[in-house]
Parts: structure tokens; sequence; C-alpha cells
């Protein structure tokens, strides 16, 4: 039985992965601790709250002394930090939270980790794992192969710049004290919950409300999607079968374009809006309803300072070393997503609130 810190668990990934942990392992206790900054949601933790395996604490990672006492009082062995400032576009607009939960953040989280597994005397098997991203390996070219565990870090974004910081201290922390982490380095997640600032869960939102779908630049930046219930699984085999201090790569094997994304969501919806009734009512305003297109609302927009053009993952180590095969086809996945968020309306519509939409318009003004 594992008692795990789950941090960021009220975010997109890490609440999947309290879902994912508790239904495949009902018998280990989950803490989850978060912020709640614009990005948590308790919503996404429903059916989970009510658990006598489960425990959710709202508060920082920067908290040293919260951590160190939850640690304790909860004897709990392994810490899988998911939380983070995550969006690069708000990295762009005020970097400033990203340094502060990202690194600042994940060092306290060390330090609580230092303190009461291995200054404490406790002897106890731990484990603290880190949730990092491919984009600290930097952009790749066409022709380059894709990001292996071995690949310089290259990070361009304030975002990326600061988790490639936190992976940093995680392996010092490893190599200086002894502290039993493990990192991994993931590809673009999408699924439920997602928050709908990212490109997937927004485009099919604004199709929805026949919004203008906001296209970065030419459209051809590529990146690599993973199912994030395939995430979860790799984690998942990352803590029973990784070797302590190592870094293991996560990806799908599924390169797209921005637009080629776009637009096989807008095919789906068109899709599944012109084959339900009920769907039409619920939104009139998608294209489809008037006989149009949801391709009718692409808008080629400014694109994202220092937007890195390509990222690929290579995970043949997680493959060899841990059996990391994903089991979700992106066809399945993204028909699955869609119909996630046509199911769940009042989880988007509740958190489409004033301050975010504030944010978004903003951003789109100049
Ligand atoms: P998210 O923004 O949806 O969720 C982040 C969560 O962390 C939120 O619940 C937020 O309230 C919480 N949080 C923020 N600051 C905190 C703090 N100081 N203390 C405690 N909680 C805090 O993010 P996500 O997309 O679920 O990403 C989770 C992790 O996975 C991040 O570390 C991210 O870098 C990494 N990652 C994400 C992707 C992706 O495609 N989304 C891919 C690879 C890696
Ligand atoms: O409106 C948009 N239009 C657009 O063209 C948005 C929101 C995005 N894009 C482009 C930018 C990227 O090339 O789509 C691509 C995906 O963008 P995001 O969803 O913002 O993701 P990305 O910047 O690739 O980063 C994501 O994957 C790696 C997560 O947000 C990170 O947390 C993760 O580390």
């Amino acid at each position: 039985m594992s008692k795990l810190l789950v941090t960021g668990g009220a975010g997109f990934i890490g609440a999947n992965f309290v879902h994912y942990w508790l239904a495949k392992y009902p018998q280990d206790r989950v803490v989850v601790l978060d912020a709640l900054t614009y990005a948590g949601n308790m919503a996404s933790l429903a059916g989970i709250l009510e658990q006598d395996n489960f425990r959710f604490v709202h508060g920082d990672i920067g908290d040293e002394d919260l951590v160190a006492t939850l640690l304790r009082e909860e004897s709990l062995d392994t810490v899988v930090n998911f939380a983070a400032e995550s969006h690069v576009d708000r990295s762009i607009h005020g970097p400033d939270p990203f340094v502060t939960t990202n690194v600042v953040g994940t060092h306290s989280l060390l330090k609580a980790a230092k303190k009461v597994w291995l200054d404490g005397g406790s002897g106890r098997p731990h484990r603290f794992h880190h949730v990092s991203t491919d984009e600290v390996y930097g952009s790749l070219t066409p022709e380059e192969p894709p990001f292996s565990e071995t690949n310089a870090y290259a990070p361009n974004s304030p975002y990326s710049a600061s988790k490639a910081a936190s992976d940093h201290l995680v392996r010092a922390y490893h190599h200086t004290y002894g502290l039993e982490v493990t990192t991994s380095n993931c590809s673009n997640n999408y699924g439920p919950y997602q928050f709908p600032e990212k490109l997937i869960p927004l485009i099919i939102l604004n199709i929805l409300e026949a919004k203008p779908l906001p296209i970065y630049g030419d459209g051809l930046n590529i990146r690599d999607w993973l199912y994030v219930e395939d995430h979860c699984r790799g984690i998942d085999l990352v803590l029973q079968k990784g070797r302590v201090g190592e870094v293991y790569n996560i990806g799908g094997n599924n390169e797209w374009t921005n637009i080629e994304i776009v637009r096989l969501v807008c095919g789906l919806v068109d899709q599944g809006i012109a084959a339900s009734e009920i769907l039409r009512q619920r939104f009139p305003h998608s294209p489809a309803c008037l006989g149009n297109k949801a391709e009718s609302l692409i808008a080629f927009v400014k694109d994202r300072p220092g937007h890195d053009r390509r990222y690929a993952i290579n995970a043949e180590k997680s493959r060899n070393e841990l059996g990391y095969v994903p089991q979700e086809s992106f066809e399945t996945g993204i028909r699955k997503t869609i119909d996630w968020y046509l199911a769940n309306e009042d989880w988007w519509r509740a958190v489409m609130n004033g301050s975010y939409r504030d944010w978004l318009e903003k951003q789109y003004a100049d």
C-alpha cells in the first residue's frame, strides 16, 4: 500500500491522475495539495472528495512547513509533483508566478521531503516523482530526431525555463543528498478536465459558441499529442519500475501540425452536431446548425513570441525499461475528448468565468 502526496491534483493532469490511481489502487491513500489557482478546480475531483482514502488540502507547495507536516502526519511515502503554472502564453505575459511556483515552490517541496525522509532519519523507502515537459529540450527542426533523455536542455519560454530549473533542482537533490527522485518529461496532453486556454479544448468550445478559432502564425508548428490517461499510465510505470535518479520521456509518437489538429476537431464537432437534434438545440450558434463548416471560424492571428516550431518525444527508454506503450489512438482519444466536453457543459461553463474571459479578450486585443 502506498501513501501519496499529489500536488496540483485539482489541475488537468493531476485530477486525471487521481481518478486513474484510486480506480487502479483503491487500497492506497491519496492526499492532494493544491493552491486552487485559476487552473485548479475541485469539480474535477467530483466523486473522489468523499472517499475515506482521500484528503484534499488547500495550500501552496511553497509552504515548506505545511508540506513537512503532511508528510509526517500522514506517513506519506510518495510525492507526485504536478503543481505548476503551465500555460506558455501566460508565462510570456507574466513570468513571475512561473518562477515562484515552478522553481521556488518545487525547491520548497524538495526541502520538505529531504527534511522528513532523509534528515528525520526515518529510513523509510520513499519516492519524489517530478512531472515535467518536453519543452525543456527546446525546439526541433523538421529533420531532427525526436527528443531523447540525453538531449541538452534549451528552454525557450519563461514557462519551459522554469520547468528546466525545477528539473535541475530535482536532479541535484538526488546527487547531493540521496533523495530518491524520478522525473518524467512528457509531450502535449489532451483529454477531459483540461482548462480551455489550451489549444484542443479552446477549439472545441469556441466552435460550440461560434467564436473565432485563433491559429498562431502559419499554423505549421508541430506538437506530439498524448491522451492524458496514457501519461498517467506512464507515471505509474515510472513509480513502479523506474530507476531512482533517472529521467523518462513519455510521448505519443503522434506528431500533428496545429492547423491539422484544428481541422480535425472542426470536422468531428460538425459531424457530432449534424447527427444530434439535442446538440443542435443546446448549441444553436454552432456553424453546423446553420449549414456552415466550423473551419469557417479559423482565424490566423499574430504568432506567439518565441514560438517553438516542433516538439517530438523519443519514448524508447520508457518502452524498453518500463514496458510503456500508449494505449489510446489519436482517433479514439480525440473523439472521447470532444464527447467529454459535450457531456460536461456545467464543468466548462463554471471555469469560463469573468476573469478568464477578460484575460483571453485582452490577450487577443492587440
Ligand atoms: P494545470 O495548469 O491544469 O494545473 C496545475 C495545478 O497546479 C492547478 O490545480 C493549480 O491550482 C495547481 N497549482 C499551481 N500553483 C500551485 C502552488 N504553488 N501550490 C499548489 N498547487 C498549485 O496544469 P497541467 O496541464 O495539469 O500540468 C500539470 C503538470 O504537468 C505541470 O507540471 C506541467 O508542467 C506538466 N506537463 C503538462 C503537459 C500538458 O500538456 N498539459 C505536458 C507535459 C507536462
Ligand atoms: O489559441 C491558440 N492557438 C494556437 O495556435 C493556442 C492556445 C495555442 N496555439 C498553438 C500554440 C502551440 O503551438 O497550439 C499549440 C499548442 O498550444 P498550447 O495548448 O498552449 O500548448 P503548448 O504551448 O504546446 O504547451 C503544452 O504542452 C506542453 C502545455 O500547455 C504545457 O504545460 C506542456 O508542458
